[in-house]
């Protein structure tokens, strides 16, 4: 039996729109987070729309390398597969982060932390197992994710990493992807990276990296953002602060979410026009802005590709639903989309 919801879908297999991909031609690749679910579900939209995907999960530490020196590919593997077969690029994430990370990481046999040397050998072990296996399939890493700290004046976010290996563990990170496929564009990524002050604190690590002739080539902003914040001059300030560092920059996880970030409202079961006006009007600012400094955004991906699927149904409010993208939860384009249409270069 045939779904209405499937019939739907299949029947849009006859797009006429203008495909995301080529609008952006020659101002940037066009990306989307994908997962084993998404790439059965979001198949058509994918293939049609967009020319670069990333795991959203999928090789992240603990997927990966659920125990020590037991490595789980299978999912990773067929992501990689999926971009193959529809002539995809793929972006790598994540190598280095406090979250997803596995306890036997930090931990001896007994359970005791281990020290420094320890910890940096079993980082380098699973970058150049990881880093090595895609050589062929991935051309960027994001090789460390979310190391600043959001509060306060000081620099780093306290992790086991931080505790163990002191700050060193990120320049480490850098060389070992780098020795592991030299050809690889690495990247530092991070979130609220258009709030002024994070902004301040992730071009200093940057910069400090980049005297120490660390190998890192990018800072993927991730660009989690929402139809409020942050505004077009912190994202413009930000973009300008970043380029200035001569490397190249990408949009790694683009959201738009229909929610302050602090709105804790559980009320909506569908967004209002004048909601969906909003958003549209932002994305359109927002693309604007970023054909701006084609010559320095290399790639925008989102983190999803349609609302039928988003982590931000779960986060940070569990179970409220949220519509962050330029395709309805029938992948149908949404008001955003077709203002971006008119963005494609002539
Ligand atoms: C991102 N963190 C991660 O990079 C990604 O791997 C994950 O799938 C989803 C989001 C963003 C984040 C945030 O927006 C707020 C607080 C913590 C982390």
């Amino acid at each position: 039996m045939i779904s209405q919801e499937e019939s739907i879908l299949s029947k849009s297999n006859r797009r006429t729109e203008a495909a995301l991909k080529d609008i952006f031609t020659n101002d940037f690749r066009i990306g989307a987070a994908v997962n084993p679910l998404t790439i059965r579900t979001q198949e058509e939209l994918l293939a049609y729309h967009f020319n670069s995907i990333t795991a959203e999960n999928e090789m992240k530490f603990a997927s990966l390398q659920p125990e020590e020196g037991v490595y789980a590919f299978d999912e990773a593997d067929r992501l990689a597969a999926f971009a193959r077969e529809h002539g995809m690029v793929m972006r790598g994430h994540t190598l280095v982060w406090h979250n997803q990370s596995t306890g036997w990481l930090f931990e001896d046999k007994q359970g005791n932390p281990i020290d420094k040397a320890t910890l940096l050998e079993r980082m380098k072990s699973h970058i150049h197992t990881v880093v090595g296996r895609y050589k062929d399939d991935i051309y960027a890493w994001d090789v460390v994710n979310e190391v600043i700290e959001d509060e306060g004046d000081g620099l780093l976010r306290r992790s086991k990493w931080l505790d163990i290996a002191g700050p060193e563990f990120i320049a480490r990170a850098f060389e070992y992807a780098h020795e592991a496929d030299p050809h690889a564009v690495l990247f530092y990524n991070d979130y609220n990276e258009s709030h002024p002050a994070k902004r301040d604190k992730i071009y200093t690590l940057v910069k400090s990296l980049l005297e120490q002739d660390v190998p890192i080539h990018g800072i993927g902003l991730q660009a989690h953002w929402n139809v409020y914040d942050p505004s077009l001059d912190e994202i413009r300030a930000a973009l300008e602060k970043y380029a200035s560092l001569g490397l190249q920059l990408q949009l790694t996880e683009l959201d738009m979410s229909m929610f302050r970030f602090d709105d804790k409202r559980t009320d909506l079961t569908e967004p209002s026009a004048e909601l969906l006006e909003l958003q549209a009007e932002r994305y359109d600012r927002i693309f604007k802005l970023l054909k701006e400094y084609r010559n320095e955004i290399t790639s925008v991906t989102f983190w999803g590709a349609a609302d039928d699927y988003t982590w931000l149904d779960d986060f940070p409010i569990r179970g409220r639903k949220n519509w962050p993208f330029l395709f309805d939860g029938l992948h149908r384009p949404k008001p955003a989309f077709y203002r971006l249409t008119e963005l494609a270069s002539k």
